[in-house]
């Protein structure tokens, strides 16, 4: 990271990295979706990529309404499909940062891909005092000491109008209850921060920044793939990082790595205990 990237993500909770994904893993991973969109629910579980759908009573997610014949708003767990989503697992342009914001031994927790229509938005959350011990933003002895470090990779073109991610930047360090929690993002309040961003996009931020996702009033369906990261001696969140049949066997070193976790303690603070 660069002085003015640590500058940023201290003083507003997030970074935007423009063009992070290469243009050809965008247009694969959009493929696959494609390809597995042609297919009826039961063949897509079959092959790992399940699609859950949003329920309409969902806390923070407020659904949108697909055209006819389309598919409702969903989230999948691509890592058990596999595929070229496993290589964003470690991809360098974003890893480098990941590494720096954690600044431990890290590991991936959850990975998802979510589909939103058009109606679709979704609420904030965090930023707003609460002590979660899963999400603190912390900076202590000269670097980042973050617990979660979330990545949205945008695999379309989002505008505001297209309901793209929103944050209130600073409140990752908020000390006071945040009146906007729970609310749909307004991308005109003064708060509000929208990120509107073109495919290949990244967002980096802190899981303890309140952020959401503005209502999407247009006509196009928003893709996002959702990395999550964290110190390795987190567990992950439920089955969201549990990989394809075969995932062993061809993982690079560092992905299998970031998959099962690094030992938690480098070699110098084991030493410290005994
Ligand atoms: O829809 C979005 O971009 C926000 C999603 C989100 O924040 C979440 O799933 O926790």
């Amino acid at each position: 990271m660069t002085a003015e990237e640590k500058y940023l993500f201290d003083l507003h909770g997030y970074l935007v990295l423009r063009g992070a994904l290469p243009l050809t893993m965008c247009q694969r991973l959009n493929e696959t979706i494609d390809h597995l969109e042609t297919l009826d629910d039961s063949q897509t579980a079959a092959l790992g990529a399940e699609r859950k759908y949003r329920a309409s009573d969902n806390l923070y997610a407020q659904t949108g309404d697909p055209a006819k014949g389309s598919l409702g708003d969903y989230d999948c767990e691509v890592l058990r499909y596999g595929g070229p989503f496993e290589e964003l697992i470690d991809l360098p342009q974003t890893l480098q940062y990941i590494e720096e914001m954690i600044g431990e031994p890290s590991r991936l927790d959850a990975a998802s891909f979510m589909s939103r229509n058009s109606g679709g938005a979704f609420r904030f959350h965090h930023g707003y005092a609460e002590l979660l011990p899963y999400s603190e933003y912390a900076f202590r002895d000269g670097g980042f000491k973050c617990v979660s470090v979330k990545i949205g990779y945008a695999l379309t073109d989002v505008n505001i109008e297209d309901g793209c991610f929103a944050v209130i930047p600073g409140s990752h360090k908020s000390n006071f209850t945040n009146p906007l929690v729970g609310q749909i993002p307004d991308p005109n309040h003064p708060l509000v921060k929208p990120l509107p961003c073109k495919a290949g996009d990244a967002i980096i931020f802190s899981e303890d920044l309140s952020h959401g996702a503005v209502e999407n009033h247009g006509l196009k369906v928003r893709r996002t793939l959702f990395y999550s990261y964290a110190p390795a001696f987190h567990c992950t969140w439920h089955g969201l990082a549990m990989t394809a049949e075969g995932f062993e066997q061809r993982a690079t070193p560092r992905r299998l790595q970031l998959i099962q976790g690094p030992p938690p303690f480098d070699h110098t603070s084991e030493a410290d205990v005994h």
